[in-house]
């Protein structure tokens, strides 16, 4: 059965192309630097929103009914499998990302819900022999049901640190059944709403406790993914564990976890934190973290997380320059974690909100090669930092400079010289290079 029937294979026509069902600057093959577009940006499609979600919000009833709305249950759950490799096909993406309840739904037990999960992965993977599109990450949903009202591994009720333990258990072994390349946790309400109740230093020590278990699980079962911790500050929580990459940092540090954990950064996630997306990525990358991407963007005029389809050109230029600075996401990729608007309820909007996922990232991937081929940002920080190449900035990068040396040198100092940070000018030359890489200049 067909699910999208009017739409076709998704090709690439190029930048004066008119058709909405068509790549403008996605050109999978095109060669950026060392490696194509399809290798650089490792796109994937998440399950959640585009096959489960309907446009429900906290206001009003769902506006969408798709295809597969027209069965329930297991009949439901097989429907969305059908409709999803028949996406990923005409969409012609690398990867896809669930949940374990976006694909089956949940049993009136733990079994039963395993069993579901079993019938539904069976397919996969049998759709997965026929199809170029892998998994990027599989993760499990501990938030949604009301048994997560006070988290899942920083519940104060062991019942539910065991229930999670047991449904991240059975994650990994989906991840492993699939050949996921990665696997994601998301503190969906690993966190806390006031002091007045909770036991802070026990949740996170239960936290650090979890997670040894799940990377001692994988390594058990030669499940061989990539681990990724994905920071949230709030929402559903007031205060989340994972709060940006610096916090998710010190807690790996903290538990012993860093050599086993990456990143999967999320934009809107990185301004709810109020960093920008680029932030989130370089204090990845400089700190050797950097494993993942859910590409979206937020709204800057809302203040929760609107997973909007990413269209901000200067946000995804501003990615791809760290992802191509990173040397790429190795094992990781760019999921779009991103719902179309509840008012674009048709389901060809499913396809324009990809395409234009794809095509501002394929944008932003050539304007960031072109800006680091040029050396832009590299030439503005040599300049900036000058003072560190040569004598007593020298000294201090090499470490061979104590308090008693740096307060001789300042009381020497008669006359302190300070450059300008030049913004104004930095913004205008990458406004140039926005416009001017595909005018051919
Ligand atoms: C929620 C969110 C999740 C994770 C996976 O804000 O981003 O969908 O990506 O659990
Ligand atoms: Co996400």
């Amino acid at each position: 059965m067909a699910y999208f029937n009017n739409i076709q294979q998704i090709k690439y026509e190029g930048a004066a192309s008119t058709n909405p069902n068509a790549f403008k600057f996605y050109n999978p093959a095109e060669k950026i630097g060392d490696k194509t577009m399809e290798e650089y940006l490792r796109f994937g499609v998440a399950y959640w929103h585009t096959f489960v979600a309907d446009g429900t919000d906290p206001f009003g009833a769902g506006t969408m009914v798709r295809p597969w709305d027209k069965f329930t249950g297991m009949d439901q759950a097989k429907a969305r499998v059908e409709a999803a490799f028949e996406f990923f096909e005409k969409l012609n993406v690398p990867f896809f990302c669930f949940h374990d309840v976006d694909i089956a739904p949940e049993g009136d037990t733990l079994r039963e819900t395993y069993q579901n999960l079993d019938t539904i992965v069976a397919m996969i993977k049998d759709y997965m022999k026929d199809s170029k599109t892998k998994l990027l990450w599989n993760t499990v949903n501990n938030f949604t049901n009301p048994r997560f009202v006070h988290g899942a591994a920083t519940s104060n009720n062991a019942d539910i640190f065991a229930y999670s333990a047991a449904k991240v258990k059975k994650g990994l072994e989906v991840g492993k059944e699939l050949g996921a390349e990665n696997y994601v946790f998301w503190g969906g309400r690993e966190g806390y709403e006031t002091l007045l109740n909770t036991d802070m230093k026990l949740e996170m020590d239960n936290l650090g406790r979890f997670m040894h278990m799940a990377v001692d699980y994988a390594k058990e079962i030669n499940f061989d993914a990539q681990f990724l911790i994905e920071p949230k500050p709030k929402e559903p929580t007031t205060h989340q564990y994972d709060f940006d990459v610096a916090t998710g940092y010190a807690f790996l540090q903290n538990y012993g976890l860093q050599d086993h954990f990456k990143f999967n950064i999320e934009a809107n996630h990185a301004t709810l934190a109020g960093h920008t997306f680029e932030h989130e990525l370089r204090y990845a990358r400089v700190n050797g973290m950097l494993g993942s991407v859910d590409a979206n963007q937020g709204d800057p005029l809302i203040g929760w997380d609107t997973d909007e389809f990413p269209t901000d050109l200067y946000a995804t230029t501003l990615a791809m320059y760290e992802i191509i600075k990173n040397g790429g996401l190795g094992r990781g990729g760019l999921n779009f974690d991103a719902k179309v608007r509840r008012g674009s309820f048709e389901t060809d909007d499913l396809f324009h909100a990809h395409i234009a996922g794809m095509d501002s990232f394929a944008i932003g991937l050539k304007v960031a090669n072109k800006l680091i081929e040029d050396q832009v940002f590299e030439n503005i920080l040599d300049d900036r930092y000058s003072s560190y190449k040569e004598g007593i900035g020298l000294d201090i990068v090499e470490g061979k400079t104590d308090f008693h040396k740096l307060e001789d040198y300042a009381l020497g100092l008669t006359n302190i010289e300070n450059k300008s940070g030049r913004l104004e000018k930095i913004k205008a030359t990458v406004n140039q290079y926005l416009l001017r890489t595909f005018a051919g200049e």
